[in-house]
């Protein structure tokens, strides 16, 4: 199989989506891009935070080893994110969500943007900046938008983390069931804005694949993912999944 290359949306990519019953959409950091917020891996370089690429950051030891540092990064985010907002490709996306006889988002991001956007229930396979969970009892807090985040647990009084899912972390329980478990019974599945290099997440597509879906990627560069697709749609998600409609 050839996968096409587009820049503007084909007829046969329109009648896919036209007429699919069980659609997936997979995103990634690339999806909030137009949004002014940083991709990880853009432009060819890693994000790095103080000296320390974000994997490094963003990792299961450093919990361990500077709990206030990954707390300052993702402080840093959110104070980023309290200045965005989200762009057409989230808003598209969420008008998705009823268009369709099943419909479903996962998506790698923690941002935040797509509920905002309207996306009622997105998979969220790496968690959210928005929540805090306890070291010890593992109880969740929401973290305001504006204001101040809690520091300790207001269950057990023991230290606070993001609830979010670092390197050399597992998903949240389930979740990465349920998104495959809908990989495996989709007929479209739209994959955006994701470099397709982190897993488990970067899976779902091939398991799309192999349960016969028609794959569409939007990305402006090409992934490992490009050749598992029926067409790459070139480009920036904000202005092409609207042409999608
Ligand atoms: C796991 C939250 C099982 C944090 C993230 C050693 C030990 C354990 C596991 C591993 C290991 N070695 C490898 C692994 C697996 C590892 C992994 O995949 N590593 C990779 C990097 C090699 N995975 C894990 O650790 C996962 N857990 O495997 O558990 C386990 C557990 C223990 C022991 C054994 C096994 C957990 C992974 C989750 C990590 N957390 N996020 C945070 O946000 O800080 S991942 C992080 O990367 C973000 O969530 C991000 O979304 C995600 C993926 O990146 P992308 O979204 O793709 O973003 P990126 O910048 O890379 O690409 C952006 C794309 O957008 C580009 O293609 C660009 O061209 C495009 N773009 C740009 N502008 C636009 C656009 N597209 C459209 N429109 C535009 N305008």
């Amino acid at each position: 199989m050839q996968t096409q290359l587009a820049t503007q949306v084909t007829p046969e990519l329109r009648e896919r989506f036209s007429t699919a019953k069980k659609v997936l959409v997979l995103t990634g950091a690339g999806v909030s891009a137009e949004s002014g917020v940083p991709t990880f891996r853009g432009g060819g370089t890693s994000a790095v935070w103080k000296g320390m690429p974000f994997d490094v950051i963003s990792s299961a030891q450093m919990v361990e080893r500077d709990l206030p540092a990954v707390w300052e990064w993702f402080d840093y985010r959110r104070g980023v994110l309290n200045q965005v907002e989200p762009n057409p490709a989230h808003y598209v996306i969420a008008s998705w969500q009823d268009r369709f006889p099943e419909f479903t988002l996962v998506t790698q991001n923690v941002d935040g943007l797509h509920r905002r956007a309207g996306s009622r229930n997105p998979i969220e396979l790496h968690g959210s900046m928005w929540h805090a969970r306890c070291i010890d009892c593992h109880a969740r807090f929401e973290i305001p938008r504006i204001g101040l985040r809690p520091n300790d647990c207001m269950s057990c009084g023991d230290r606070l983390r993001p609830d979010v899912v670092l390197f050399g972390e597992t998903l949240p329980p389930g979740a990465f069931e349920l998104a495959f478990e809908v990989a495996t019974q989709c007929d479209f599945c739209l994959v955006v804005g994701t470099s397709g290099l982190v897993y488990p997440a970067a899976g779902l597509p091939e398991i799309a694949k192999q349960a016969g879906a028609y794959l569409c990627e939007v990305n402006p560069e090409r992934t490992p993912l490009s050749d598992l697709c029926d067409v790459l749609l070139t480009g920036k998600a904000g202005e092409l999944l609207p042409r999608l409609n």
